[in-house]
């Protein structure tokens, strides 16, 4: 059966102080209670550690938000996806919108990123997602279909399971728009139907498949009352405890 996952994404927010402020107030927030999904927070590289170190881990899995295209070397700057997992990083953000868009990730990286991060144990929560020309013209299936064939289809079976996908429409990122429930739904059955036409039912239904985009405490009830909506990746609302919370606590 597979796992709700309510996932923040923190982008390019919060000193290393407020990070550690943030995380220690969640994992407080979570003492003595156990949610019905699972709880990751994704944090810039600089936080990763000292927040692994901070909160537990068994209750909060920890995530960065991007890993190289290399393994090692001369790539200055660059964060590896064994670097990443040395912190105590579980999971890694690959393909959001904004990698994609301001720094021209195409589906060939993204590939090389998840092979890397698979390699060094960690589970990339990997986000597809069409812009609003493509949903007004009616492609947003086609894209996200080619979105994940071009980064994802040439894994095993065995490695695609390990995959936690995040549906994140364009249009509905740091625009304060929102998919419609059942626009989510329609989008996320379709692509479990891809998922099984290519790994079968089984790993298709076992696939965690997350919205994001503008979801906060006022519409994740209703978006993860959808069969197909495992849970959500959050951004803004994931920045402040008393906005984040209730999105867990949507899945009573
Ligand atoms: C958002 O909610 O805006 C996001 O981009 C989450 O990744």
């Amino acid at each position: 059966m597979r796992k709700n996952i309510v996932a923040g994404n923190w982008k390019m927010n919060t000193t290393l102080p407020e990070g550690l402020a943030l995380a220690k107030g969640l994992d407080e927030a979570l003492k003595g209670k156990t949610p019905n999904c699972d709880v990751i927070i994704g944090t810039p590289f600089t936080h990763l550690a000292s927040v692994a170190a901070a909160i537990d881990t068994n209750k909060i899995g920890v995530a960065a938000e991007n890993c190289a295209d290399k393994e090692k070397g001369a790539y200055t700057g660059e964060v590896s996806a064994a670097m990443v997992a040395s912190t105590g990083a579980k999971y890694v953000i690959l393909g959001h919108s904004e990698r994609r868009a301001y720094y021209h990730e195409t589906p060939e990286i993204l590939k090389t990123k998840v092979e890397l991060a698979l390699a060094n144990g960690l589970t990339p929560i990997f986000c597809i997602g069409e812009v609003l020309e493509e949903r007004e013209a009616g492609k947003h299936f086609e894209v996200v279909d080619a979105q994940i064939k071009g980064s994802l289809f040439d894994l095993s079976a065995e490695d695609f399971a390990k995959i936690v996908l995040a549906y994140e429409p364009v249009w509905a990122i740091g625009t304060g728009k929102t998919a419609t429930s059942d626009q989510a739904e329609e989008i996320h059955a379709h692509i479990r139907a891809t998922l099984a036409a290519k790994y079968g039912q089984e790993i298709a239904d076992n696939c965690t498949i997350l919205y994001g985009g503008s979801c906060n405490a006022g519409n994740a009830k209703e978006l993860f009352s959808k069969p197909n909506v495992d849970g959500g990746l959050i951004g803004g609302a994931s920045l402040a405890v008393d906005k984040f919370m209730p999105i867990i606590e949507a899945f009573d």
